[in-house]
């Protein structure tokens, strides 16, 4: 079986966002894949976080993996916390040791998220080269993420590359991006030129996946759209209703023509309204299979069974990487 690795950091609830990007894929692919999923909190911390609230956010995404469809019975399934493994962090260095200053200025994402913030971190600037790191050390060859993502999949490609042809060896696998055709990049519910985020300033901005009902009725009602009160998708003027489109696409399993063929002729409040309804179906039947799991010993179990078996393989990796590299005796 090829191996798929993706992960959703804890910054924040995961959105719908990060499920139509990350997990509602894992949830296609896990029987097909040996699959690597894990939560990136490491990276949680490229900004600043409340230590008590990323330990909840932590154990919170897990429990949404899995209330979401994710399988840890399958034998293929490892689940894991990146900071438990300490190669992480080891094989990152290496790989720092051989990116550029040039390329990882390039990182779109480091320069729309250093904007927010005067002091950021070094770690913000890096941090696509520990994501580099979480992928080659366990030759992951295929990386489920959302379109946001697909720059850093490629810096770790380049990276293996360079590090195979630089040692003359196939030390590295070179992964690639899978990116979903509909719902690659959900977008900001009162700004649809911006993807929604966990992070997202405005509250009315993003759905999530564990908003209660009355809430995400809200923000569905209140997303912005336009003014010609005709339903059809056009991404580039009517990005706020293609938006909600595709979202509607995602979570009935309908495709973007179905949907604008079911809503022909109506108008924008009563589409919202059938959305609506659709959303909180699904998102109630995640918060009830959530509120089963956060508290029980599944969590942890699968924790434990994924530390182990990930460790002894990135160990493995960590090990040649270094010999390759020239260090120790
Ligand atoms: N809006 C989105 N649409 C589709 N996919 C998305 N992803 C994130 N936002 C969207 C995908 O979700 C997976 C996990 O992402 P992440 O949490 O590791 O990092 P992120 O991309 O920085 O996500 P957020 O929600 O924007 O977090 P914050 O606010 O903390 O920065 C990835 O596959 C990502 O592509």
């Amino acid at each position: 079986m090829d191996r798929l690795l993706t992960g959703l950091q804890p910054s924040g609830t995961l959105t719908i966002g990060n499920y139509s990007g990350g997990i509602n894929q894992v949830l296609n692919y896990q029987k097909n894949y040996e699959t690597f999923l894990f939560v990136p909190d490491m990276h949680a911390t490229t900004v600043t976080q409340d230590p008590e609230a990323l330990r909840r956010n932590i154990r919170n995404a897990v429990a949404v993996y899995l209330a979401c469809g994710v399988d840890v019975n399958l034998p293929n399934m490892h689940l894991y916390i990146q900071s438990e493994n300490l190669y992480h962090a080891n094989l990152s260095w290496i790989l720092e040791c051989h990116a550029y200053f040039g390329e990882m200025s390039r990182m779109h994402q480091f320069k729309e998220k250093s904007k927010k913030n005067e002091n950021f971190t070094c770690g913000l600037y890096t941090y696509p080269i520990l994501m580099a790191s979480d992928i080659l050390l366990y030759d992951a060859k295929y990386v489920p993420t959302g379109i946001d993502q697909k720059q850093h999949v490629e810096l770790a490609r380049n990276l293996a590359l360079r590090f195979n042809n630089r040692y003359k060896g196939e030390y590295f696998v070179c992964p690639e991006s899978i990116i979903p055709k509909v719902g690659a990049s959900i977008k900001d519910l009162q700004n649809p030129a911006k993807k929604m985020s966990k992070s997202c300033e405005n509250p009315k901005s993003s759905i999530f996946l564990l908003d209660p009902e009355n809430v995400v009725r809200k923000k569905i009602m209140s997303a912005v759209t336009d003014s010609e009160g005709k339903i059809y998708y056009d991404e580039e003027n009517k990005a706020g209703l293609s938006n909600l489109i595709t979202i509607y696409s995602i979570f009935s399993g309908l495709s973007i023509e179905q949907v604008v063929a079911k809503f022909d002729g109506a108008g924008y409040g009563d589409f919202k309204k059938d959305l609506a309804n659709l959303l909180c179906e699904r998102l109630v039947v995640i918060q009830d299979k959530y509120n089963q799991i956060i508290n029980s010993s599944i969590i942890d179990d699968a924790l434990d069974a994924g530390r182990e078996f990930t460790t002894k393989i990135a160990k493995e990796k960590y090990e040649q990487i270094r010999k390759a590299v020239g260090y120790g005796r």
